[in-house]
């Protein structure tokens, strides 16, 4: 297994010229003609981070209507980590279509669903038997997590965690925290879903045993051990903000889901596939989850998403009990199997490392000139830093989109999360260039520089 050395090799880049390049503002012209075709024509509800329109992308650069280069810092949200458009994805989908598009795996099975399958079953924690079954969105993994977590139990309750994101259909909304832009208006919310203390170090000031003990007595007191289905978390927040919980959070409520009969449910849906350097963020927290959600990074950017867990609950379903006419697509199947083949010659899960410590070193740097960053976390290319007013812990979220903008401006995608808006997160595809990546940092640097001035 090779590393991946300072330049993309050509294979994963297509051929678009790796280089930031502005030749209109952004957005140029040409975007914002489309942007006003798009508001007339698509729903206000549906957000966008630019108002540009993109026509390709490849390695760490994203090209506009207007012939802009941007560097790509945000992968579609943690999607896209073989770069876009990668040749063993795209060999691997384009000689699947032509062969056929779709069957409907609960009519006619085909064998790429399988291979998915057996992926994972092997990728993941534990090498105790497993099963999975695929859908299509993040979203839909972790409602069938739900519904395989309750019918293996017989019980009902679902416990999730402050900050914590899982979806925008109605059960997910019901497990996701933040109010805006998510769940406002849309309530009623699903029952049965409770919601306990994260652990938060550089805010809770407290270890992660002590955090766990807050949740874990929550759950007694409040719910009842006996009553609770699954505990869904996520190992790194994303939506959250790149929330890391202190050591031994995670070990402790694996460890009281065991002792109580709970199917231990981790989502890795933004944090799986190489991105925090490793397969999954659960290896670097030393569990093995009964169950495992994952969509995203898994195909490359097609919409493919799986659960993964323990055979017994896996097939504690009623036959028929799980599906969906996509579920598991076959064209989104192959580009799995072309995105994991790159992710294994490739070892991209050393490149998520050396991304990690390059955007460490700036950011460690930018923390020190600026006094407005109260934490750097993350781990791999999952990083972020939490803005607060200098000299303070009070969120400063106006400032971080402020950045964020200026960015954009810049040619850089950097996205912004957190329940008070004021995380700035790094999530580059894992094929990105030294030289791209040390250049989006330094614009990022200089629009700190330029903001507190
Ligand atoms: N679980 C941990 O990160 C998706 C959401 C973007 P879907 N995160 C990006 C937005 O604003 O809609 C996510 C996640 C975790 C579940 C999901 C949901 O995945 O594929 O968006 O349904």
């Amino acid at each position: 297994m090779g590393t991946m050395s300072q330049d993309s090799p050509k294979q994963f880049v297509n051929d678009l010229e790796q280089v930031r390049k502005l030749v209109t503002a952004i957005p140029g012209p040409l975007s914002i003609a489309m942007q006003n075709r798009r508001i007339a024509a698509v729903s206000s509800g549906v957000g966008a981070t630019l108002p540009i329109f993109v026509t390709k992308a490849g390695g760490g650069i994203v090209l506009d209507v207007d012939g802009n280069s941007l560097i790509d810092m945000g992968s579609g949200i943690a999607v896209t980590s073989v770069g876009n458009s990668a040749k063993d994805v795209v060999d691997g989908l384009t000689k699947q279509a032509q062969n056929f598009t779709h069957t409907c795996f609960m009519v006619t099975q085909y064998e790429g669903y399988v291979e998915v399958c057996e992926a994972l079953n092997q990728l993941t924690p534990g090498d105790h038997e497993k099963r999975s079954a695929l859908f299509n969105t993040g979203a839909e993994a972790v409602e069938n997590a739900v519904k395989i977590a309750r019918a293996y139990t017989k019980r009902q309750a679902v416990v999730v965690f402050e900050h914590g994101y899982h979806g925008r259909t109605n059960l997910t909304m019901g497990m996701t925290a933040k109010v805006m832009p998510y769940k406002y208006s849309f309530g009623p919310f699903a029952p049965e879903i409770y919601r306990v203390p994260m652990s938060y170090p550089a805010r809770d000031g407290l270890t992660g045993i002590q955090a766990a003990q807050n949740a874990i007595s929550r759950m007694e007191k409040e719910i009842g051990s006996d009553q609770i289905a699954a505990i869904v978390v996520e190992p790194i927040q994303g939506e959250g903000g790149f929330i890391v919980p202190a050591p031994g959070f995670i070990p402790a409520l694996v460890n009281y889901a065991n002792k109580s009969g709970i199917v231990f449910i981790a989502d890795e849906i933004q944090t799986g596939f190489c991105r925090t350097g490793n397969w999954f963020a659960s290896e670097h927290e030393g569990i093995v989850p009964d169950l495992i959600t994952t969509a995203k990074g898994i195909a490359g950017g097609l919409p493919l998403s799986a659960v993964t867990g323990r055979a017994e609950i896996m097939d504690a379903v009623h036959p028929g009990g799980l599906g969906g006419t996509y579920g598991g697509n076959p064209v989104a199947c192959a580009a799995a199997l072309g995105s994991i083949a790159i992710m294994q010659r490739e070892n991209l899960i050393a490149r998520a490392k050396q991304i990690e410590a390059i955007m460490k070193t700036h950011l460690e740097t930018l923390a020190q000139e600026t006094g407005v960053i109260l934490d750097i976390r993350g781990r791999g290319a999952m990083i972020a830093i939490e803005i607060v007013k200098a000299g303070s812990t009070e969120s400063d979220p106006e400032l971080t989109s402020k950045i964020a903008k200026a960015c954009h401006a810049q040619g850089v995608i950097v996205l912004t999360a957190g329940t008070y808006g004021n995380v700035l997160r790094f999530l580059p595809p894992l094929v990105i260039s030294d030289s791209l990546l040390n250049e989006a940092m330094q614009v990022i640097a200089e629009q700190f520089e330029i903001a507190l001035r």
